[in-house]
């Protein structure tokens, strides 16, 4: 039985890699095109990680197999996303802004779903706690296209900075939402494993996604000697610490607790 669906696993990850749109197109990618670069080895990342972690997931505990299928999703639709990102950058040399933030529209509410599994795991989630988190990081993510698309216009000529403080505001809320002291206290007595998990959510969120509002404010002119070939490649990096290795940390906690469990 496993060994089927481990095939499975794989038989539909390579079924992925026939998608036109996916295979590699004949474009130039020159050799000082930095942005460029990144927008492949992101792409090639976010393949690599989606197909570890659907057939990792036969190795694991039933307990963990959804949060590694939420893993695969989030690193799946961003590649998928990314293989039109980079066609865009080679073609036109400027931001694919509508596509990236398609892309996080997608993948962030289900990270947000991944940390619920996590919160949940420690025993504090709740659906509203679920709720709010899912709108914050809606407004966050509608606030950041509105301001770097500037479709739709708020105080002027402060229009960029007020779209960017009010998605500040919905990050600052998930922020308060996962640190607060009681949460803390019902994690001290979860499993190692459990503990690990909900670590890495927590710097991920305060850290990793720390990255892109520094992207932002490059990239639209809010921090001076900066432009948006910056943004492009900071966002690219922050995408690969945010789902990738976010993912594999998820992976590494879900291993981790499947040996200790077999040990028992
Ligand atoms: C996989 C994609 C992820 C995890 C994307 C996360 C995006 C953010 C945390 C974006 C945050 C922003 C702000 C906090 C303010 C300015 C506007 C944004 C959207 C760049």
């Amino acid at each position: 039985m496993r060994k089927r669906t481990a095939a499975v696993g794989g038989v539909i990850a390579l079924s992925l890699m026939t998608i036109p749109s996916v295979a590699a197109e004949t474009v130039g990618l020159e050799a000082t095109d930095y942005v460029g670069i990144s927008f492949w080895i992101a792409t090639a990342a976010m393949l690599a990680t989606t197909v570890f972690f659907l057939v990792e997931r036969q190795n694991v505990a039933t307990k963990w197999k959804t949060s590694m299928s939420v893993a695969a999703l989030v690193t799946g639709i961003a590649w998928y996303h990314y293989t039109y990102m980079r066609q865009h950058w080679v073609d036109n040399g400027s931001s694919p802004i509508v596509y990236r933030y398609i892309d996080w529209l997608l993948t962030v509410p289900l990270q947000i779903a991944e940390f619920y599994l996590i919160l949940a795991a420690i025993g504090v989630a709740s659906a509203v706690m679920f709720r709010n988190l899912m709108v914050a990081s809606i407004v966050m993510l509608v606030a950041g296209f509105f301001g770097e698309t500037g479709s739709w216009e708020l105080f002027g000529d402060l229009s960029t900075e007020v779209w960017w403080v009010i998605g500040m505001a919905g990050w600052v809320y998930i922020i308060y939402e996962i640190f607060k002291g009681s949460i803390n206290e019902a994690a001290q007595k979860a499993s190692e494993s459990v503990q690990f998990a909900f670590n890495s959510m927590r710097w991920i969120v305060l850290v990793g996604w720390a990255i892109y509002p520094l992207g932002y404010m490059m990239g639209n002119d809010m921090i001076s000697g900066f432009d948006m070939d910056d943004m492009n490649i900071i966002y690219n990096i922050a995408d690969l610490v945010n789902k990738t290795a976010f993912g594999m940390m998820v992976w590494y906690a879900a291993t981790m607790d499947t040996a200790s469990e077999e040990a028992n």
